[in-house]
């Protein structure tokens, strides 16, 4: 994606080379696939994908390949680059230490900014794999939905390898690892999915399919046997708070607002709200926008979550999310599981 106009970018900011670990999120991006190893170098007319033999070769316009072989970083150092670009957010210090020992009279120039900025927006292609992706998340979710009431599936990691199981069959891989949380773990928006047995209260579920690098990133929350009464309120205001925002999305609404707005709608419970309403979504599942840049806008094919919740320690926690995408003329939910209190017989 974008490699031309990310070659153009390094000519106006006078980068005689960008330099990235195969680990880089850059790499999928610009190639299209995933490496095990190697390296990427972009010059602004050249783009040289450096890989294991043990690699899959990609072929791919505009992209050199060649074999990692011994003496590779003396071929490259040897070119006098006066300015190289790094990634500061993926480079680790020993890549850093390796390129300053490749490129000793290079000045060190960190792009992350510019690259974030570059990946923001979406091309269609890009979109296309992000609803693939969801389309599998919801699949997965209601063919759960489907096999809960067997009563087969005795614990979080029962559920949680039923839902990965699924998407691997279909052709995904996951984005994260997934999160399910039964009765008072739900309460721990980050909960490491455990042995706990399911039993009867809410059951949350976070998690997403992943399609050629991009990811999905969907929560439901459901009720294992017969809901409180204070379950069942609290989920309508959940559901309240998260369609409100949804309503909200127009072109140029403020990230911040969306924010607000479902905030608001919790009354009372909002303190118990204790994390952003969203985050931008591609190629990794956090990606720009982020909610807490004040500036940050809806923007056309700029996919982003929208996930509100509300925890009550030692109880139980709800929250629902969904992947979406403003396409200009109007909003998609792209994670089109229901969002009707789904109550599975426990
Ligand atoms: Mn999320």
């Amino acid at each position: 994606m974008k490699l031309l106009q990310f070659q153009r970018l390094l000519t106006q900011q006078k980068i005689d080379l960008a330099f990235f670990n195969y680990t880089d999120p850059a790499v999928p991006y610009f190639i299209g696939r995933e490496f095990t190893g190697g390296y990427f170098l972009i010059t602004p007319r050249k783009a040289i994908l450096l890989i294991s033999p043990l690699d899959h070769k990609p072929q791919k316009k505009g992209i050199t390949v060649h074999y990692l072989a011994k003496g590779w970083s003396k071929k490259y150092g040897s070119k006098q680059f006066k300015s190289v670009g790094i990634n500061k957010s993926n480079l680790t210090v020993e890549n850093l230490d390796r390129v300053r020992k490749i490129f000793p009279k290079a000045k060190i120039k960190d792009i992350s900014s510019s690259l974030e900025q570059l990946r923001l927006e979406k091309v269609p292609p890009e979109i296309l794999m992000i609803k693939r992706a969801c389309d599998l998340t919801t699949a997965a979710f209601d063919a759960l939905i489907r096999e809960l009431p067997h009563r087969k599936l005795k614990t979080e990691q029962d559920v949680a390898l039923f839902l990965e199981t699924h998407i691997r069959k279909n052709g995904g891989t996951i984005a994260f690892p997934t999160i399910v949380a039964a009765g008072r773990n739900a309460a721990i928006p980050h909960h490491i999915t455990s042995i706990t047995p399911l039993r009867r209260g809410v059951l949350l579920l976070d998690f997403g399919a992943r399609i050629n690098s991009y990811c999905a990133d969907m929560s439901r929350t459901i009720l294992l046997g017969k809901p409180t009464h204070e379950e069942e309120e609290m989920y309508r205001l959940l559901a309240g708070s998260q369609q409100a925002s949804l309503e909200a999305v127009e072109e140029g609404i403020f990230l911040s607002e969306l924010d607000r707005i479902a905030r608001q709608k919790l009354g009372k419970y909002a303190s118990t709200f204790n994390h952003a309403l969203g985050h931008g979504i591609g190629i990794e599942v956090h990606e720009g926008p982020s909610f807490s840049d004040p500036k940050a806008t809806v923007t056309k094919n700029i996919p982003f979550t929208i996930e509100p919740g509300i925890y009550f320690p030692s109880k139980f926690g709800i929250r629902i999310e969904d992947t979406i995408v403003w396409n200009g003329k109007k909003l998609e939910v792209l994670t089109k599981a229901t969002k009707r209190l789904t109550v599975s017989p426990f």
